[in-house]
């Protein structure tokens, strides 16, 4: 049986701090915004909250770029701020997960300002550097880069330097011991302070293949491989818990990137001393590459893809704990990708997703905003965008040649930004985010989707969504019973079943705009439906045969 830690059942609020509130009018949400606003989010029924980087920063990548890891954001506020929020957060009987990004730095930290002076500054190796000597660099790929590369070559050291993400981020050598130290004191810095945990940032790629070989996909078939995955990879997390996580009451969770479900539980078994949970890139991977499992079914990707790749994601953390999400502030918005955010479907759809999100064995991730539905802006213009991600892959396939038009096409789906809109308080001016200019559009939406407008409405998808978190809490079997897939093939429905000390329920979910069925599994007739996001009864049952409207969820005991 699980140990019971509070985070095992908890709902953790993420928040982009830049776009949640700001509070001196000069566009860009800030810590004074959010601690005015604690009230909504425990309203909410959340138990912690994550917030995206609030550290010192140039914001190439708004805040995963750290220039000082113990000083906050200019224009997140002062130490001060921080404080107080802390305190008022607490205070509330939440409690406050930060971001670790430690896979690279700003170049505008002062440790790279050194490293990049000289060879010979002591700085230098806590960095990566291709020696121009030794030839041209061996090719690795940049996610942020207009020259698709991810070595910068320097000057004063005539090497080139590594960052997988923008030449802003240069990546830290992990293998020098005085930058594990640097980390797990930073670490120890806040944890003093009274934070509650780390959501950490990239953390496979911290250790890499540092003798930089030759891609060569015959020797490992997988190129993450060469790019992370390391061999001190675990090493790392099993030092970074015996240094710093288990002396402090910690919570853990890092990006799993590119990580394998069944690679999970090397991270999160409890006697591995590492991390206490991991999340994978699964999500975005099945919305954006896997085809409809046939036709006529409404949905644009497979459900059945999605069901198998949270099934062994439950099974791959073993006998550690998973996460659940379905959009982060890397995503565009969960109701455009999953649900419809158009037309008569928009609620019920945004509702289904919240039943699934809270109903799944582990903890929950739910990304600010899309409790009051909010969806993708869907920019027509690259001027629009502020995102690093977008603005440099564009330009990227400007100089190759490339189709932007397409490009543009397609960030209406997946750009980042999509999730980094202002938040939606209110219909006044700029949705009640600030009084001045917000540092990116407001969705238009706003004067029907915001917080007040849901509010006062008893059917709205805000109040939809802290019944599920209520009924979740009241129902121990949602968090710590057992997971069990039913009808793995149904192209429409996702069906499973719940168990704990005698109690079982089953949630059916239809993922499509269309009507769905189900055969009734054999002891299905004994259940009664509990909980159900249409108000409205209908027949569900025909023939031993369950039947689902568009995208409705119903869950039975
Ligand atoms: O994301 C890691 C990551 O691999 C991303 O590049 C992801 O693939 C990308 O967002 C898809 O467009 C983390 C953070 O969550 C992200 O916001 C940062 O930009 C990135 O690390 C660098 O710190
Ligand atoms: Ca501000």
């Amino acid at each position: 049986e699980q140990k019971r830690e509070w985070w095992k059942g908890a709902v953790i609020y993420q928040i982009y701090p830049r776009s949640f509130k700001d509070s001196n009018g000069d566009g860009i949400g800030d810590l004074p915004g959010l601690t005015s606003k604690l009230d909504y989010v425990q309203s909410l029924g959340v138990d912690a909250i994550w917030l995206n980087p609030i550290f010192a920063s140039p914001n190439d990548d708004n805040g995963y770029d750290i220039s000082d890891y113990r000083d906050i954001m200019n224009e997140f506020g002062t130490m001060e701020d921080f404080d107080r929020l802390l305190r008022n957060i607490h205070k509330r009987g939440m409690k406050l997960i930060l971001d670790l990004v430690v896979n690279h730095t700003s170049d505008e930290h002062p440790w790279f300002i050194a490293a990049r002076s000289s060879r010979e500054n002591p700085y230098y190796e806590f960095y990566h550097w291709w020696p121009a000597e030794k030839g041209t660099p061996p090719v690795r790929k940049s996610y942020f880069d207009e020259d698709g590369t991810a070595w910068k070559y320097n000057e004063a050291t005539d090497s080139y330097y590594l960052h997988y993400f923008s030449r802003k981020q240069p990546d830290i050598n992990w293998e020098n011991p005085q930058v594990r130290t640097e980390v797990f004191d930073m670490m120890k810095f806040w944890f003093e302070k009274g934070i509650d945990g780390f959501r950490m940032d990239s953390i496979p790629l911290i250790s890499k293949d540092i003798s930089f070989p030759e891609i060569n996909l015959a020797k490992y078939p997988d190129v993450f491989s060469y790019y992370a995955h390391g061999p001190h990879l675990h090493d790392y997390l099993h030092e970074m818990n015996r240094e710093v996580l288990s002396k402090y009451d910690a919570m853990s969770v890092g990006e799993g990137s590119e990580i394998k479900p069944e690679e999970a539980s090397l991270f999160v078994s409890p006697n591995r001393q590492e991390l206490d949970m991991l999340y994978g890139f699964g999500p975005s991977a099945i919305r954006n590459e896997t085809k409809p499992d046939g036709k006529d079914t409404g949905i644009e990707y497979s459900l059945i893809a999605l069901k198998r790749m949270f099934s062994d994601w439950n099974k791959g953390a073993g006998d550690g704990w998973p996460a659940i999400y379905l959009g982060n502030h890397d995503q565009a918005r969960l109701l455009s990708r999953f649900g419809k955010d158009t037309g008569e479907y928009r609620e019920v759809s945004s509702k289904m997703l919240a039943t699934f999100l809270l109903t799944m064995r582990g903890t929950a991730y739910w990304f600010a905003g899309d409790e009051i539905g909010m969806d993708n802006i869907k920019f027509e213009n690259i001027s629009d965008y502020k995102d690093v991600d977008t603005i440099t892959n564009y330009k990227r396939i400007l100089n190759e040649g490339g189709d932007t038009d397409a490009y543009l096409e397609k960030q209406k789906l997946i750009a980042r930004d999509n999730a980094r809109t202002p938040f939606q308080w209110d219909d006044s001016p700029n949705a009640g985010f600030t009084t001045g200019t917000p540092w990116i559009k407001v969705n238009p939406n706003y004067k029907t989707v915001n917080v007040t407008a849901e509010e006062q409405n008893p059917d709205s998808i805000l109040n939809y969504f802290k019944k599920v978190i209520k009924f979740r809490k009241e129902n121990e079997a949602f968090v710590y019973g057992d997971y069990l897939l039913l009808d793995a093939q149904n192209p429409r429905i996702y069906a499973y079943q719940r168990t704990w000390k005698g109690e079982r329920f089953i949630v059916t979910l239809n993922f499509s705009p269309h009507m769905a069925k189900m055969d009734f599994i054999a002891d299905m007739k004994n259940c009664k439906a509990i909980f159900c996001n249409y108000n409205d009864e209908s027949k569900r049952v025909k023939n031993g045969t369950l039947l689902l409207r568009p995208f409705e969820a119903v869950i039975w005991k």
